[in-house]
């Protein structure tokens, strides 16, 4: 449910307020100080309207990616390789629907509906993360997934449970607990491959060359080229930018990948002692703004299997509706016969 406070902030000016409604300026010094003392935006705080409207883009985002992001691991369900690995996928793609939930939730304390959010991203107007547009043909994807997508949103979202704004920051702290468990299940699942048959050890390396490079992506393009992240850094929403976190994430999956015994499809990967920090090649960035152009190898495939799942929940929303207008109808009534008769003097 979107807050009255939200609701009318956000439509005074077409879904986002500007310093019209603070013509003293006592609103915005009161949320520079909030972002100078590393204190918490809270929906009820006024806020520039440009501050709202990059956060209801990042979380919308986000939000989507989760619920995409449940549709090329819940292509293996029913094809998992034991009883064990079935049970842990499925709660995990449960996890994922929680966390979209959390994060709509978080973005509609701005002032948006999640029904615009929803027709946002069934119409294919709404950007989520390109990593979920490519395919799972194998078991040793789900691995990958875990280890090096799970791994990749770690990086990413650790510091974001420090972002500003206090509904995202506080969603954040849970999900990250929660990919954490992803993550190591994605590694587990490798190691059992790399410890198994020639075949199966070819698999884990087969999908760990597909992954590795869109996981990189996953942080965004190079810093020269990320007209948001310098804006977002200063509000306190990102805390690094998109090759620092790159950078992080490299450094912690060679030691990894020397543990599962695979190898990472980056032939110029090597310890640079100056730096501090492993060097790594450049990424295919044509390919990463084909993908954000819908022409990645499964974009049209997630959106339309997401709109036809929205389509067929139409009887749910709408049994919900009903049942919440018939308590609604009844507690007032209940209200009515409880209130005390006046007495006619
Ligand atoms: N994919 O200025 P930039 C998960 C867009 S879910 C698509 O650097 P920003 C999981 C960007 O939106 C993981 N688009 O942007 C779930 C912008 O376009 P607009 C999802 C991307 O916002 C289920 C433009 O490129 N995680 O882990 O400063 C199962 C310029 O970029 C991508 C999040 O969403 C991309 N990879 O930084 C398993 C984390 N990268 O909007 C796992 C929250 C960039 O101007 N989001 N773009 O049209 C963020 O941290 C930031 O939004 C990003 C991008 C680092 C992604």
């Amino acid at each position: 449910m979107v807050t009255p406070t939200a609701r009318a902030a956000a439509t005074e000016t077409g879904g986002v307020r500007d310093a019209d409604d603070d013509p003293q300026g006592d609103g915005r010094r009161r949320f520079e100080e909030l972002l100078a003392s590393e204190s918490r935006v809270e929906p009820t705080d006024w806020m520039p309207a440009a501050y709202r409207k990059t956060l209801i883009r990042q979380i919308s985002q986000h939000a989507h990616s989760e619920i995409i992001g449940m549709q090329p691991e819940g292509n293996w369900i029913t094809r998992a390789p034991s009883l064990k690995r079935k049970a842990i996928l499925m709660a995990k793609v449960q996890d994922e629907a929680g966390h979209g939930l959390y994060l709509y939730s978080a973005a509609q304390t701005l002032g948006i509906d999640r029904e615009e959010m929803f027709d946002q991203l069934i119409t294919g107007r709404a950007k989520y993360s390109s990593i979920f547009n490519y395919t799972t043909p194998t078991w040793a994807d789900m691995g990958s997934i875990g280890w090096l997508v799970d791994g990749a949103a770690i990086c990413n979202q650790v510091p974001l449970c420090r972002a500003s704004y206090g509904p995202y920051g506080r969603a954040m702290v849970r999900i990250c607990k929660e990919e954490s468990f992803h993550q190591r299940q994605g590694f587990e699942i490798l190691l059992a491959l790399m410890n198994g048959t020639e075949e199966q050890r070819a698999m884990a390396q087969e999908s760990v060359n597909r992954w590795y490079a869109p996981a990189l992506m996953m942080f965004g393009p190079p810093d020269a080229d990320s007209p948001n992240s310098q804006q977002s850094m200063a509000w306190n929403i990102k805390r690094f930018s998109n090759d620092e976190l790159r950078q992080r994430f490299v450094d912690m999956l060679v030691p990894q990948a020397e543990i599962l015994g695979v190898t990472l499809p980056d032939p110029a990967i090597r310890w640079n002692e100056e730096r501090g920090h492993y060097d790594f090649g450049d990424l295919d960035w044509t390919e990463f703004s084909e993908v954000l152009a819908g022409r990645g190898p499964a974009n049209a495939v997630r959106v339309s299997r997401r709109r036809t799942a929205h389509e067929n929940g139409a009887w749910v929303r709408e049994a919900a509706r009903a049942y919440a207008d018939k308590q609604a109808t009844a507690s007032a009534a209940s209200r009515a016969s409880a209130a005390p008769e006046k007495i006619a003097s």
